[in-house]
């Protein structure tokens, strides 16, 4: 009896062993542990043994049972821990959760926030203004009467005669102008859409346009507030250059061009040898403009300016082709 305790006891250690799932494991439990398996049907004959030998064989099968039932629990602890890849019922308590994928603001947004928060500390409120716009507000009230060749510099879509796609942010400050007295500072920040389409142009782009209007403000102040513009967006103290330009609601005009982001001004085939690189248009506000609003020019003069925002994207973050942007690509995207 006691040798064929010995050999159950055995057995069913080897047997526990080569126990790998939940389905081996309950088999286990009831070919040696269950109430009609092997242990008990042994413990039970213990009652045909002599009276001399049944204290000794009995205390020998507790013994067993006991450290096979502890045997059980561990393997059992050790199967649920690990069991997925082995047993496809079983969930794997141990397996990294799922983890929630989350979304970003596009690149656009993320720049067009960014360029909206530097004017903000600067004093600038934001208005926003409808896309689709009355000619009057797009072109006439910003010194572009019907015909004027200024016209042609815009690619517009036209709704009907008098309605169309805003080229520009603008007319949303012409709006203010009309319904507000200075001093005014604020930025028009939105979508504005121009028939233009390759690797520099898209249909739809944005812009940030801002003016400031006050008694004797001056193009130092323009100056002062692109300075410290281009230092927050770009970072760094980047020279700034003003070239002469024209913009139909602006006199004098200028184009401002950054040092190149690329090379530091040394020339390369991003600013096509020139080591500039132009970021934005700029210049006082024509009087014209003033007196179409009811603002004597007289007394106030301001300054303005309108940038792209997917340019300064591009030049931040050293991108070649507009239309990127706008694909969808989310290992583009997710880049930033
Ligand atoms: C530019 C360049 C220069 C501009 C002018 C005005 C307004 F409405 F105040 F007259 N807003 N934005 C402006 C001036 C825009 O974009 C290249």
């Amino acid at each position: 009896m006691e040798q064929e305790l010995e050999k159950l006891n055995h057995e069913a250690v080897e047997a526990l062993d080569n126990v790998c799932n939940h389905d081996q494991l309950e088999a286990f439990r009831i070919k040696y542990l269950g109430r009609n398996g092997q242990l008990n049907s042994a413990m039970r004959r213990l009652g045909s043994v002599g009276k001399q030998d049944r204290p000794r064989l009995g205390k020998l099968a507790n013994t067993i049972k006991t450290s096979l039932e502890d045997a059980f629990v561990n393997k059992q602890h050790v199967i649920l821990t690990t069991a997925a890849s082995t047993d496809s019922t079983t969930p794997d308590l141990s397996m990294p959760g799922r983890r929630a994928a989350y979304g970003k603001l596009h690149p656009i947004t993320q720049i067009m926030e960014e360029v909206c928060s530097i004017f903000a500390n600067m004093g600038f409120s934001i208005a926003e203004g409808p896309d689709i716009e009355l000619d009057y507000y797009n072109f006439e009230a910003l010194n572009i009467p019907a015909h004027h060749p200024a016209r042609d510099m815009h690619d517009t879509f036209y709704i009907s005669d008098s309605v169309l796609l805003r080229t520009h942010t603008s007319p949303m400050q012409a709006r203010v102008m009309e319904a507000q007295q200075p001093p005014l500072r604020l930025i028009a920040p939105g979508k504005v859409y121009r028939c233009d389409s390759d690797i520099t142009h898209t249909p739809m782009f944005h812009q940030v346009e801002g003016f400031l209007v006050d008694t004797k403000v001056s193009f130092a102040d323009l100056k002062g507030v692109l300075s410290v513009f281009t230092q927050k967006i770009f970072e760094k103290d980047i020279p700034l250059r003003f070239r002469p330009s024209f913009f139909p609601f602006t006199e004098p005009s200028a184009e401002v061009d950054i040092a190149c982001v690329i090379c530091g001004g040394d020339g390369c085939r991003v600013c096509k040898k020139t080591g500039w690189l132009e970021i934005l248009g700029a210049g006082m506000i024509d009087p014209e403009v003033f007196k179409m609003v009811g603002y004597d020019p007289e007394i106030y003069s301001g300054f303005a300016f309108g940038l792209g925002v997917e340019r300064i994207a591009m030049l931040k973050y050293g991108i070649d082709d507009i239309r990127l942007y706008y694909e969808n690509d989310l290992r583009f995207l997710s880049q930033f």
